[in-house]
């Protein structure tokens, strides 16, 4: 056939490395951009392939999110803009690393086992971030992932261009904060750092239609620093410290995206000068909070749960469980795992530590509340939850954790009840921890078990680990291999700062 002709001249000019292997991972393939070229290629002929079969639109998202500027990755999404499945991510991994000469006998092996009609037509839509490279179409990995889905459901989730993206979010925030009396423009005002990307261009753009109802004061708007350099959600969470380039106000709300802002993570100073971080498990403290409220006053029943993982810090899951007593559940790391969990339930409410989640209803959930919207009979009290209830779905990005989604939401959410960052951050308090990693020979001698929160080899890890962890009060500690860099991590909290620091640190020498 004469694509299959096409498709072998024109792979000659995009040849992969020999040698060279890379594994479709947590995210996508990720790692320094100049190993990439044949991988985009690649993945360009796999999404095809994928559009045909599933007779829809097929998304790929061109970036390295919170990885430095040199690095770049690609990944796809599927139809309703999730992650793409299992099966499909293994064809992503054979694909990508045949050598040249069985490039087309991989693609018709795919073709055959999938019963793949090649006349078909196929739509892919391509996004990327700021790093630098040849591609149109700047977006933010969300944005992309709800463009995917709008095309597929044709317009019901909104309307597939950046405009309706704003659009759709603002409208919702208005509605949502038309409910928080008298706002001033001290509540309206929030410092973002962009990461010096792509969440600063589309941050900028979307300003004009928030109209007076925020006032985004920006840094690390890509001017002049360098993606991800000393600032960016990643940086922030990890370093548990302010991104460089900011002037922040004793108390004021901050927040940091990464760099394809899918992530977001907030945080203040007090007046002592202390740092303090609200982070992927305030976030979703947060929302379930409020979202279980309004569930009450609706009178609507229905199940809502947290879905965290092994890096949640022990106080949310204490006080989301003991306290809130709504179902936690607790995934391996990596938002697909999340994403599918959360899945379950009426309504789930997934973050990761590092910022990265967002809510999801279930149809029948939507169905529910959007019933009770048109219902005559409700009380005003009744009527006003439900209708908040609407407007936050639909200012949710539910195909994926979305930084200025999320921002959105937390604003509103903050607005309505009236609250500072101080009094979020009461809510309950976070047990000191660190994060380290280790560089090792081969990462992947360690196997895990339980969500990742024990390892099973090497033999004699585990216990090493369990009596360090007794060493200390409130303590626990895990170690898993990176999905997306060659290290592996290292999770430690406990009573005190020195303690978590120090527990981090015997552990780390444990894993050598
Ligand atoms: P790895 O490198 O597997 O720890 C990191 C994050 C994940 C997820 C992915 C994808 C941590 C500890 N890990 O995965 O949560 O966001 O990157 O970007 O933050
Ligand atoms: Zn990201």
């Amino acid at each position: 056939m004469a694509q299959f002709e096409e498709v072998s001249q024109k792979s000659k000019l995009h040849p992969k490395p020999e040698g060279l292997t890379l594994q479709y991972g947590t995210a996508g393939f990720r790692t320094h951009a100049k190993h990439l070229d044949h991988i985009m290629f690649r993945m360009g002929l796999l999404a095809t392939l994928r559009s045909k079969k599933t007779k829809s639109t097929i998304g790929v998202m061109v970036t390295a999110s919170h990885n430095p500027e040199e690095d770049n990755g690609v990944k796809l999404i599927d139809p309703m803009g999730e992650m793409v499945t299992a099966m499909w991510e293994g064809y992503a991994t054979q694909l990508a690393n045949v050598e040249q000469d069985s490039l087309l006998k991989e693609l018709k092996d795919i073709i055959e086992k999938e019963d793949i009609n090649m006349s078909e037509p196929a739509s892919v839509y391509v996004g990327k971030d700021t790093r630098l490279m040849n591609y149109y179409g700047l977006v933010t990995t969300p944005q992309l992932h709800y463009m995917v889905c709008c095309c597929n459901t044709h317009g019901c989730y909104g309307s597939p261009t950046i405009e309706g993206y704003y659009q759709k979010l603002s409208q919702a925030f208005f509605l949502l904060t038309q409910n928080a009396l008298n706002r001033t423009d001290d509540q309206k005002r929030l410092l973002v750092d962009g990461a010096n990307g792509i969440g600063a261009l589309k941050m900028r753009e979307m300003e004009p239609f928030l109209r007076s109802e925020m006032q985004v004061v920006l840094s690390n708007d890509g001017s002049s620093g360098k993606l991800n350099h000393m600032c960016g959600a990643d940086y922030v969470k990890v370093q548990q410290k302010a991104p460089q380039g900011m002037n922040m106000g004793v108390g004021e709300r901050c927040c940091s995206f990464d760099g394809d802002a899918d992530r977001i993570v907030y945080y203040y100073t007090d007046s002592k000068g202390c740092f303090h971080l609200l982070d992927g498990d305030k976030i979703a403290t947060l929302i379930s909070t409020y979202l279980k409220e309004l569930l009450i006053q609706a009178g609507l029943n229905l199940q809502i749960a947290v879905v965290q993982t092994a890096y949640a810090n022990g106080s949310s899951t204490r006080y989301l469980e003991d306290v809130m007593k709504v179902t936690v559940c607790c995934t391996k790391t990596g938002v697909k795992h999340l994403h599918h969990a959360a899945q379950e339930y009426d309504i789930g409410v997934y973050f990761e530590a590092n910022g990265h989640g967002t809510v999801l209803f279930s149809r029948a959930a939507q169905k529910q509340i959007q019933e009770l919207v048109k219902d005559p009979n409700s009380n005003d009290e009744r009527k006003r939850a439900v209708k908040l209830l609407e407007s936050t779905i639909n200012l949710i990005n539910q195909t994926v954790g979305d930084a200025i989604s999320d921002m959105l939401v937390i604003e509103a959410v903050l607005a309505i009840r009236g609250m500072s960052a101080q009094d979020w951050d009461a809510i309950y308090t976070d047990l000191p921890n660190r994060q380290l990693k280790v560089t090792v020979s081969d990462r992947r001698v360690i196997d895990t078990t339980d969500a990742e929160r024990r390892a099973v080899s090497p033999e004699g890890l585990q216990d090493t680990i369990d009596s360090l962890v007794k060493k200390y009060k409130s303590a626990r500690s895990f170690v898993r291999p990176s999905g997306t860099e060659d290290v592996v991590r290292v999770y430690a909290e406990a009573d005190t700062q020195e303690s978590a620091d120090s527990l981090a640190h015997e552990v780390s020498l444990a894993v050598y």
